[in-house]
Order: structure tokens, then sequence, then C-alpha cells
């Protein structure tokens, strides 16, 4: 087997028990969890956008009236009353936003194909964004070969044998105990129609659409089922849409269909290669491995690991995984990846399956621009477009401030008041503020001014409620009020546990990352200058980090105890990652505080969540602690992580893909303090090894190999013209002027060559 499709290529040898095992497909809106069973194939299927209920005005017309009030309890300490004053005067009427949906399953079941299987494989090749079901039964090899098109904006699955006439299945869709929403209905001798209402007021229609075109054989439709019998092989497209982009969904999916039924697969196939790969190929890695493992399918592989065995090819694997998952999950057009990505199986899912931004949904997006993917973040910046309006809503009637707000929660119609009556995280209004340096981020990575120019007025909008929102305390310090520190709650002397709080320490991280990046924005653009002061003027009124009594960095103003030591969140920590405040060399004292914090936490339990796990992965590698990153990735994989490679919260949630992705890249490349830095946090055990095309801020993307951690060789390529400097071991730091559209050399700090 050949080493390095193993580390882009999840397989088993046989189908997947339930839906953690089988194997995801998508093309950022329609997604597929193919199943692989031989008799009957379960194509568990989602649109983005089937969400139940419409938009509606949630905000409390308590809040504002009880404002003053709720700070003055929270000032004077006196936090029961606060809490049930909050819990009273604050919740969205009614408490929840909507929740995501699935669209249904396509269920394929296949005629004579019942007894055992031989040469049985289910695999998903992340080089090609395809599915593989490949079995032998008597003397007649079977293939099923499905995909999630972006450019032809389908669902193809293909079946074929290699004996003429061997293909005979029936076909039907299914929404379990839910099909009384929905009707089958059939679309001439060839195809099946369901469509159906979403429930919930305002809620969407929808419409899945399927199509057969077969070679040989016949097609007929009886009932709410599609027949073919002894076919050579079949193409089966499935289109799907909702009210929420098209007004007739049903008209829309079949008028899609007829454009790409005389399309043979071949064609298909290759746009959408061309289409994937121009994403998925721009970065790989690879790690020591051993051909041995490498043959091992997926499964086994994962529970060598989960018994202590080391396995770097599955670490680039899962690597690899991320990054598919974030192309599959999150194109131009479609929603943002949700706390499952797009796969949900449930009509009840777990956190409503929709965006929780106060860690979730950001972490989805570490990634995007560091590997190399930054065309799928756009998704993100299209839902903090769309917050904005209702953002304003909420913080006129809720705060009386200017800006936009959004609480910890956000849906499809970009609701932002508040979620749930859950007082450790419900009322917290950071979630626009920290949104917001996402594209604060694109910019850094791709310096595009036309970009800035929009994106600083988002960014300013979110500023502008903070200003409004922070308040003086007794000391002349700006802080806010009601807030928590995510979703932590702390001691007093007098022993009351509390949650909500003035001023917790994420807070003014996160204030101070995003008054910073519109003060730089602004002076970018040359525009502002009476803003920019009064941002500067904020800034020094902010609180500073502390130091608490273990050392730690505190997590609130006081220096509180933690009823819970090891707590999931690490939010005090934000300056350290995502943000960029606490660095080894500007601020040691600060970087050593975060160490103390983090084996605080870890030595009371923490990282017990896979998103929790992946957050410390990225700590570590920022604090250039190779040995404990990679302790934290091993940790990732054992404990967290299932054997389809999803992340385990539990139950799955996607964040831990996409923070463990990116905390794999933010070992092997950092860029945040000013100079670029190659292998920062190096594990021993990754003694040698390649990676190409991780990006630096500044529009740099770099590609280089090391062996006995010492790298030999580097190749930058510019976007954009500027001075670049970096540092890697087995260098002299190298510092030269960037040309656009160069890609330069590098061996020892002698350039050897440049090309245009
Ligand atoms: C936050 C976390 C939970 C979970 C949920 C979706 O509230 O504290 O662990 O990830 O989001």
């Amino acid at each position: 087997m050949d080493n390095r499709l193993q580390e882009h290529r999840l397989w088993y040898s046989k189908p997947a028990k339930e839906w953690n095992e089988a194997l995801p497909v998508g093309n950022g809106r329609l997604g597929a969890m193919v199943f692989g069973g031989v008799s009957a194939e379960r194509l568990q299927l989602n649109e983005d956008s089937l969400w139940y209920g419409g938009p509606r005005d949630r905000n409390n017309p308590d809040a504002l009236p009880n404002l003053t009030e709720l700070r003055k309890l929270i000032l004077e300490g006196r936090l029961k009353e606060a809490e049930e004053l909050a819990s009273l005067a604050l919740p969205g009427l009614p408490e929840t936003q909507r929740h995501y949906l699935p669209l249904g399953d396509l269920l394929l079941m296949f005629k004579g194909q019942d007894e055992p299987c031989t040469e049985y494989s289910r695999e998903l090749d992340l080089e090609r964004g395809t599915a593989t079901v490949r079995y032998r039964i008597g003397d007649i090899l079977y293939t099923r070969e499905v995909l999630s098109s972006y450019p032809d904006q389908a669902l193809v699955i293909r079946l074929s044998a290699d004996k003429i006439g061997a293909v005979s299945f029936k076909a039907r869709f299914n929404r379990g105990r839910w099909r009384y929403l929905e009707k089958t209905e059939k679309w001439g001798e060839d195809g099946l129609v369901m469509t159906g209402h979403s429930g919930g007021e305002g809620g969407s229609t929808f419409c899945a659409a399927l199509k057969a075109v077969n070679e040989g054989g016949t097609a007929q439709t009886i009932g709410e089922h599609l027949v073919i019998e002894n076919a050579d092989s079949v193409t089966l497209f499935l289109a799907a849409a909702t009210t929420f982009r098209q007004t007739d969904p049903s008209a829309h999916c079949r008028s899609h269909l007829n454009g790409l039924l005389n399309q043979p697969y071949s064609e298909l196939l290759e746009r959408h290669l061309a289409d994937y790969q121009s994403l998925y190929s721009r970065t790989s890695l690879s790690l020591p491995g051993s051909a041995e493992l490498a043959g091992l399918p997926t499964d086994e592989r994962l529970d060598r690991v989960k018994r202590g065995e080391t396995d770097h090819g599955l670490i680039a694997l899962y690597f690899h995984f991320g990054r598919y998952l974030l192309i599959a999950s999150s194109r131009p057009g479609s929603l943002p990846a949700n706390l499952q990505g797009i796969w949900n199986d449930s009509f009840t899912p777990p956190w409503d399956s929709k965006f929780t931004i106060n860690i979730n949904t950001q972490m989805n997006y570490w990634p995007a621009e560091l590997c190399n993917l930054a065309e799928c973040h756009e998704p993100l910046f299209d839902l903090i477009e769309r917050m904005r309006e209702p953002g304003r809503v909420t913080a006129q009637a809720m705060y009386g401030c200017r800006g936009f707000t959004a609480h910890h929660n956000t849906d499809i119609w970009a609701d932002t008041a508040p979620q749930d009556t859950y007082l450790p995280a419900s009322f917290w209004p950071m979630g626009a503020a920290w949104l917001c340096l996402h594209v604060w981020e694109h910019y850094r990575f791709g310096r595009d001014l036309t970009f800035l120019d929009r994106a600083y007025e988002t960014m300013k909008e979110a500023a502008l409620f903070l200003l409004d929102y922070l308040i003086e305390d007794e000391q002349g310090e700006l802080i806010t009020c009601p807030s928590v520190s995510p979703e932590n709650r702390y001691i007093l002397s007098s022993g009351e546990a509390g949650v909500l709080c003035a001023g917790a320490s994420m807070d003014f991280q996160i204030i101070g990352a995003l008054f910073g990046a519109c003060i730089e924005g602004a002076k970018l653009l040359g525009k502002d200058e009476t803003f920019k002061g009064e941002l500067e003027t904020a800034l020094k009124r902010l609180p500073q980090p502390k130091i608490g009594k273990y050392g730690q960095i505190q997590e609130w103003m006081e220096d509180y105890e933690e009823e819970e030591p090891g707590h999931r969140h690490i939010s005090h920590l934000f300056a350290l990652y995502p943000g960029d405040a606490f660095t080894t060399e500007r601020t040691p004292n600060l970087a050593a505080a975060a160490r103390t914090t983090l084996k605080r936490r870890l030595s009371s339990g923490g990282g017990h969540t896979g998103w929790s796990r992946a957050w410390i992965i990225n700590f570590w590698a920022r604090l250039q602690d190779g040995m404990l990153a990679y302790d934290n990735v091993m940790a990732l994989l054992q404990h967290s992580t299932m054997a389809n490679l999803f992340d385990n919260h539990p139950p799955f949630q996607i964040d831990g893909n996409f923070g463990g992705t990116a905390g794999i890249a933010e070992m092997l490349l950092q860029s945040h303090a000013g100079i670029i830095r190659l292998l920062p946090a190096i594990p021993d055990a990754w003694s040698k090894g390649e990676v190409n095309g991780l990006r630096a801020r500044g529009g740099f993307t770099f590609s280089f190999k090391w062996a006995e951690s010492k790298i030999s060789e580097v190749v930058v390529e510019c976007t954009v013209s500027g001075p670049c400097e970096f540092e890697a071991p087995g260098f002299a730091p190298v510092s030269f002027i960037a040309e656009a559209g160069k890609r330069y050399t590098f061996e020892g700090n002698v350039v050897i060559n440049h090309k245009q």
C-alpha cells in the first residue's frame, strides 16, 4: 500500500454499524453520511438551510428597564438577587433560537446481494473528495462511488459492477417518524421528488429530488420507490433546496437536475475533482510513518493509538481530514459549518446543531487561514454581515447601546438575542466582537485592502457597541457588566458561588484585540481619526491582565477561587490563543502564568471534551512546548475521536476536528508575533517531515522539509509585496523584501533562486 495514500485515505473493512462510523461527503451545502452496507445502503442526507421555524424578534423588552438595577446588584456582590433578576429580565422570548434538521435518508436496497461478500472495503479518499464502497459477491465485483459536487451542486452516486446487467436495486426516501411532514411523488419513470415543510412558524419548505440515469436494464417508479433492474451501471443525481434560498425548491431541484442528466459521470467527476483539488491539494503534511501501519484500516489504527501506540501517519491523516471537513462543510454561498459541520441525523440535535459563538463556531474556522482555505472562511463572514441588523436591534433593545451585539449562540436567521436561561453562558454580549476578529485575521493573512475596507465597518460596529456597553468602576476603569467568563463559576469569600460578574478577563482580552484591530484598520485605510482616538483612550482604561495567587492568569478581575478548576472552557487564555497579546517573547511573565493556568486546569481534569483538548493543543503550541502539544494531540485521538475520525465532545461535535487541525499546523508554523516561526513547537517524535502550503500572516505561503528537527530547505510564495522575516531551526534568521507573485527558495539564509 502506498504510504502517502494512507495519509489521505480513511478506510474500513466493514460497513458502518452506526452513524458515527459512517463517512461524510459534502459540498458546503449538501451533505451525506455514507454507511456502506452491502444489501442495503443508507445515505443520511443534509441540506444546510433546512432548519425548524422562521426568524423572530426575541429581544426581551424588560432587559433595558432592569439593566441599571442588575448592574448595581452585581457590583454590590448580591449575586443571588442579580441572578434572579437576570433570569427574569434578560432571556430571549421565547428562550431558544431555531434548530437544524436532517433532510432525510436515501435508502438503496440491492437485489440478489444478501450472500456474504468478500474483498469488502469502504473508504473516503481525501485526495479525490469521494467515498467508495467495493465488495465481491460470487464472481461479481460491485462498486459504489459517492460525491457531493460543488460546481454541479448535486450529490452524485455511481453504482457499477464488473459484469453486465448486474445492478438491480430499489431506492426510496425516508424521514422516519417525521414522515407526516413530507410526501414523495413519482417524477417520471426514473425519478422521485420528496417535498415537505420544516415545521414551525415561518419555517422553510424543502425538496429533495432524485433522478436515475441507467446504462442497460430498466427503470420504473412504483409507489414511493424507484426500481432499477439489470442495469450495467447507474448514476443517481440528487438535488435539494429550501425556501431559504429558492422561492420554489421543487421547481428549482427539477430544473437543476434536468440540466445535469445528459452529462456523463466522467465529466461530472472531472469537474468535481478540478474544483475540490484546487483547495485540498494546496497543503500537505508528512510525518514519520510506517508502511505496516499505513496498510491497516483506520479504525484499527485508531484503536492502536488508544492503547498507547504511536502512529504519526494517523496524525497526518487527522490533519488532512480536518481540511477535508472544512471544504465539505463551508464553501462560498453555504452557511458556516455548524456544531456538526453539515452532518446531522437528529430532529432534536444536541445544542440544536447551530452556531455556539462563545468558542465552538470560532474554533471551526481556526484552520481556515493558516491551512490555506481562506475561501472556506467566507460563509462565516456572510453570517456576521447578516447578524448586524438583528444585532443592532438587540444592542438598543437590551442595553440602549449603539453598534451591534450577539450573545453566545446564533442560528440560520442570525438571531442575536440570548439563548437559554443558562446563567454560566447566556448573558454574555461578546459574541459579535469575537466573531469580528475573524474578518481581521482574514485581512492579516491576505492583506487585501478592498476586503478590509468592507470588513472595517463591521468591526467598527461591534466596537461601537462595546464603547457604549463599558461602564466606569470605582477605580475609574472601564468594565463589562453584566458578563460571565464562559462558562465557569467563581466563589466569593463568603462562600457564595456565582456566575454573573463585572469584568471577566476574557472580555478585556477580546475588547483589546478588537479595539486594536479597529485602530490598525483605521490607520491602514487612512480614515476615522476621531473614532480611532476614542478607542485609544478607552483601551488605556481597560483592566490589565492579572496574575493570581496560584501564579495563574486571573479569570476574573478579583482573584476568586474557581468552582471547577478543571473547567473545559479556558476563556482567560484567549490572549494566548486565538488572540496574541500573550507571547513568550513580549510578555514572558504572562506566558509563564498561562503555563501555570493550563497545568492547573489539566491537573484538575481539564480537556475532557474534544474541543477543550483541541484548544489546549493550540495553547501549548503558542507556548512553544512541542512535547505537551504532542501529548494533547495524542489525547485528542485517544479520548475524543470516533471510528470515522469525527470529534467526540461527546457526542459528535466538529469543533475538535478543526481545532485539532489548527493546533497541528500551529506546531509547524506561527506568525502571530510579528516574525514568522517555522517548527516553533515540534516534538522530538516528529524528527523528520515535510509540510507544504501553510500560510503565514502577511501574504506568504511556506513549504519546507526537516530532518533531525532541522530545516534544510524553505520555499516562500508571496502574494503581496513587503518585508518578510522568518526563523527556522538550522537557519540563521532570514529577512528580505518579498515581491508579489514571486517564489523564493532558501537553503540556510541564502536565496538559491526566485522565480515569477
Ligand atoms: C458550549 C460548551 C459545551 C458545548 C456547547 C455546544 O456551551 O460549553 O461544551 O460545546 O457549547
